[in-house]
């Protein structure tokens, strides 16, 4: 196949919305973009191995909460245009572009697991035809150097002419759970390529449902860029945290220090708290790392901001046993009501979720522990979830707020006040509640970087300079 001959025939399929898609992973990413590539008038076939995920897509529901998600799946699955697929040959034969949307996990020793990518990229290649010009893009996160050696070499040695048969972009997803359907439709992308007519081709395929600018460069570049975005969100949660551990030594109130310090038009102090979780950030530091540790570079500034982050869960425990050693309760007398333990507030995504990381912590420290999040049905390894609220914190020496879900943050208080034990801490993991309130409602505040004793401390002090002759 000539090369222009064939990137034409493919530009002219994407424009007229002709090319067929296969995306191959039907998570968290993949599915979003299945359905805004069928919106925008493709056909597309989501394939995924596990069969019971693409059961309940046939039947139009959703395993995670997204806004719109549900209500988008069944209007592609109405399309006929949509097809949630687990059988290799329905999904991969005769298809124009298949995408990639597969997780690439952290093993233990930080390096990246590549298995599920390098597997879906088998299964793409043995279908591929070799009469007709096919683009493959990449979504899920690589470390540097991923595509030019691992990919790459794997495409040439099963034959393909890279810009020729086949075209090739790495197109990393940059969009936020929670908020999946408006970033991924309207955030800009970044494709990494290593010749011109594959960015041209993906440009043209993402352009059909994406607002965003689109940016063009290489593999190398476009794969740094991811792995920066979220060693910086990682590395700037980290100082927040620091922060935070530097008031609880001082006895000063993290929130009003972040407060005024972000009156100041160039600082912006991100929220402490108990930890960072997700699939993301909790990972791709570590990518970065690993990339360059062959190089004699040591980025000890992001491996410090992570294991930081990483020791919040047990500094957050450790601050729970303190403040009720204080009112004279020992953990193993004690009962512990955590709401809402997914990573972050709003979704429905338990994984490395740092609340479950304290309730682990906790339980390891002899304490009762009962769990309630409003979003989450099936309870996490070790956890006893609770059906309501009321049933949670009955008899509760401690509420610990684990993730701030919008339901969460309109609890009242008083009706819970009175569900709990005497001298009941309400240890706010996410600094999601006014410290007043919660104190007005019969509790002893704690969080992270706020010292239970701070406001008498103050006072204290206050009296001190005042006497002072
Ligand atoms: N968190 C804090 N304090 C804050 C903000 C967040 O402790 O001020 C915690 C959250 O509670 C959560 C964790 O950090 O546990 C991560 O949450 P997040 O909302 O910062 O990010 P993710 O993991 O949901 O999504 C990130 C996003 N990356 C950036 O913002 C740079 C998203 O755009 C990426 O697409 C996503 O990672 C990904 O898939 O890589």
């Amino acid at each position: 196949m000539g090369e222009l001959g064939g990137y034409q025939s493919l530009l002219s399929k994407i424009r007229e919305k002709r090319a067929k898609i296969v995306i191959l992973g039907q998570g968290y990413i993949g599915l979003p973009l299945a359905l805004l590539l069928c919106r925008a008038g493709y056909h597309v076939t989501g394939f995924d191995i596990k069969e019971s995920l693409i059961k309940d897509l046939k039947e139009g529901k959703v395993k995670f909460s997204e806004v719109g998600l549900e209500e988008l799946l069944k209007e592609c699955l109405a399309s006929g245009r949509y097809s949630p697929e687990d059988s290799v040959e329905r999904a991969l034969s005769n298809r124009d572009i298949y995408i990639i949307a597969v997780q690439t996990p952290v093993k233990i020793n930080g390096r990246p697991n590549l298995g599920y990518l390098l597997s879906a990229l088998e299964l793409v290649l043995s279908h591929v035809r070799r009469y007709a010009p096919s683009l493959l893009v990449i979504e899920s996160t690589v470390p540097p150097k991923t595509m030019e050696e691992v990919v790459m070499p794997i495409l040439e040695e099963r034959g393909f002419y890279l810009g020729d048969d086949i075209f090739l972009a790495y197109c990393p997803e940059r969009a936020m759970p929670g908020r999946l359907l408006q970033e991924l439709s309207g955030g800009n992308r970044i494709i990494g390529v290593i010749d011109e007519l594959s960015g041209k081709l993906t440009e043209a395929l993402y352009s059909s449902f994406t607002k965003g600018n689109i940016r063009i460069t290489h593999f190398r570049t476009a794969e740094l860029v991811k792995l920066v975005e979220n060693s910086y969100r990682d590395v700037n949660i980290a100082f927040a945290n620091a922060v935070a551990l530097a008031c609880e030594a001082l006895d000063v109130d993290v929130d009003e220090v972040r407060a005024l310090a972000n009156l100041h038009p160039r600082v912006n102090i991100l929220k402490p708290g108990i930890g960072v979780g997700g699939s993301c950030l909790t990972k791709d530091p570590y990518f970065l790392l690993n990339s360059v540790s062959s190089h004699g570079i040591n980025l000890d500034l992001i491996r410090v901001a992570r294991k930081l982050n990483e020791m919040l869960p047990k500094h957050a425990a450790e601050l729970i046993v303190n403040a009720l050693k204080a009112v004279g309760k020992r953990p193993e007398e004690s009962l512990v009501a955590v709401l809402g333990i997914t990573y972050k507030g709003n979704v429905r995504d338990c994984r490395n979720s740092p609340a479950l990381e304290l309730i682990y912590e906790l339980k390891e420290r002899g304490f009762s522990v009962r769990v309630y999040d409003p979003l989450v049905n099936e309870a996490p390894r070790g956890v006893y979830l609770c059906r309501s609220l009321e049933e949670a914190v009955k008899g509760a020496d401690c509420i610990v707020i684990g993730a701030e879900h919008s339901q969460l943050l309109k609890i009242n208080l008083d009706e819970i006040r009175v569900l709990c034990r005497d001298s009941p801490v309400f240890f706010d993991g996410k600094h999601a509640f006014d410290r007043k309130v919660v104190e007005e409602a019969g509790f002893e505040y704690l969080s992270v970087g706020c010292p239970a004793n701070v406001i008498e401390i103050l006072k204290e002090i206050a009296e001190h300079h005042i006497h002072e002759p």
